[in-house]
């Protein structure tokens, strides 16, 4: 394949030349945010979605993003299209900017806005089979109060930490508990379970990114008649469930059958789960923005 083509301060750039400054401070102090988005065949899933958190987690930061969303819509699509995919995953960031070694982002003129779209990675096909083994580590989600995990900002240190824990101990992904010691989401992935059919997940507020596709499957799940509660919870709740699954824009809804040693429900993907990723996969491959229908970029 050829190079691919990052856009960065709207141009084009090869990446090989994407480069920001050592002053960005969305490098020196992980200043910013970002959305993780996904396109499938040439059709942008949940773009206005994805836009709306953007500017929220911008306006939380008092963040000014120095485009319109009309702009950013047309960009994303611009970038999707020169770089000739389908499936993809995209990667869009705004940075606080360069600005100078101390912490003031008014010393920050020019936001930096970098969008990546590339190949996408995705977990094995078996592994939505077999399900995930999961475990509660000791790395918990921020107090919403102490740094709101609802601003997806590009301090992921918190996530970071939690997945070094994951791979010590040779796990693909592990749960998080809020302050409050409830169970929040995994490191990149919300989660919810099962019990007598009726699905749960912890409510937006508890110390969770509100995912996009946590959002879509709540949709799916009351439109295939299957009521989801967002309530608190507990350790115990998660071991003693019939099923459990993470989503996420990159894992979709993934089956997780083990956690702290103890088999969930039957030890396999739950018949729910998987009536659920289904409906999500029939749905996300449905709609979309087009990237290849938008006019020419105007910036
Ligand atoms: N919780 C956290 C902490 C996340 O970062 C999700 C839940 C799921 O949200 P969406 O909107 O995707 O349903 C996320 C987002 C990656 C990657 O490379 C994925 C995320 C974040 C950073 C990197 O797979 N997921």
């Amino acid at each position: 394949m050829s190079e691919l083509k990052i856009f960065l301060n709207g141009v084009l750039v090869p990446a090989k030349e994407a480069y920001v400054s050592v002053f960005d401070h969305g490098f020196l102090y992980g200043d910013g945010i970002f959305e993780g988005i996904r396109a499938y065949s040439g059709r942008i899933f949940k773009l206005d979605e994805h836009l709306d958190r953007l500017f929220d987690s911008a306006k939380s930061i008092l963040l000014e993003i120095p485009y319109s969303r009309e702009e950013l819509t047309e960009q994303v699509c611009r970038t999707v299209r020169e770089n000739e995919l389908l499936d993809a995953y995209i990667r869009l960031i705004i940075s606080r900017g360069p600005g100078d070694l101390g912490l003031d982002p008014t010393k920050c003129s020019h936001p930096s806005v970098i969008i990546i779209a590339d190949e996408i990675a995705l977990y094995p096909q078996e592994v939505y089979r077999r399900g995930l083994d999961l475990a509660a580590v000791s790395t918990r989600r921020p107090a919403t109060d102490v740094l709101n995990p609802a601003i997806k900002s590009l301090n992921y240190l918190n996530n970071i930490l939690a997945k070094i824990e994951a791979n010590l101990r040779g796990l693909p992904e592990v749960v998080l508990l809020n302050h409050q010691g409830y169970v929040a989401e995994a490191t990149a992935d919300n989660i919810f379970i099962v019990r007598r059919g009726q699905l749960r997940t912890p409510p937006a507020n508890a110390g969770i990114l509100n995912g996009i596709t946590r959002q879509v499957v709540m949709k799916l799940a009351s439109e295939l008649g299957m009521a989801c509660e967002e309530e608190n919870i507990t350790l115990h709740d998660l071991y003693t469930a019939d099923e459990c699954f993470l989503t996420g824009t990159a894992a979709e809804v993934i089956p997780a059958v083990r956690c702290d040693g103890r088999t969930i429900g039957s030890g396999g993907a739950g018949p729910i789960t998987l009536k659920i990723l289904k409906a999500f996969r029939d749905y996300s491959r449905s709609t979309g923005v087009s990237a290849y229908k938008s006019g020419v970029a105007t910036l």
